[in-house]
């Protein structure tokens, strides 16, 4: 059992992985260790489910899965561990993401998928974040100094629009 911070990505396609690197990058920043895979629940079936049920044992406290089209790879994961999955719609054809939000969204009762928005993977990363701020107050600690710097920078940004409308 890892006693650090450890979360696993998955993805369905290679061609995912430009929409995870802010992803990967946040995790990285907040200092949380991650492994990035390719798997794909109907290209290696088996594989997936086997990331999957070795997930807990490997040390991860959560796994990030990105998946585009008929996305069925965050529910396949999901099914075979109870580590908390979170589900990143990918926009990847004709449907504009809109047929991987539902595939993944729409979880039948008992096998919870957390879905972000379509290619939302910043937000995978920073509730990935708070997640495990239940178990690292560290984590928790960071997260508050987060948000303090969000709430500053767009203060900073209301203050500059203020002075450009009044025309100061
Ligand atoms: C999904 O199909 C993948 O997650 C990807 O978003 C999409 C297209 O995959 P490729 O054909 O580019 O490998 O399974």
């Amino acid at each position: 059992m890892s006693i650090n911070p450890k979360v696993a990505v998955a993805m369905g396609s290679d061609s995912d992985y430009p929409i995870l690197e802010n992803c990967i990058k946040i995790l990285n920043e907040f200092g949380i260790e991650t492994s990035v895979t390719v798997c794909s629940a109907h290209r290696t079936p088996d594989r997936a489910a086997q990331f999957a049920r070795d997930a807990e044992k490997n040390g991860f406290q959560a796994i990030i899965a990105a998946a585009g089209k008929a996305a069925h790879l965050p529910g396949v994961l999901a099914a075979y561990t109870v580590l908390p999955v979170i589900g990143i719609p990918i926009q990847s054809s004709a449907l504009d993401g809109l047929d991987a939000l539902l595939s993944i969204v729409q979880m039948p009762a008992g096998i919870p998928v957390a879905t972000v928005a379509i290619n939302g993977s910043e937000n995978a990363a920073l509730l990935a974040v708070q997640i495990l701020g239940g178990i690292y107050p560290d984590l928790r600690e960071k997260m508050h100094r987060y948000k303090e710097n969000m709430q500053k920078s767009v203060d900073e940004k209301n203050r500059r629009l203020q002075l450009k409308i009044s025309g100061t």
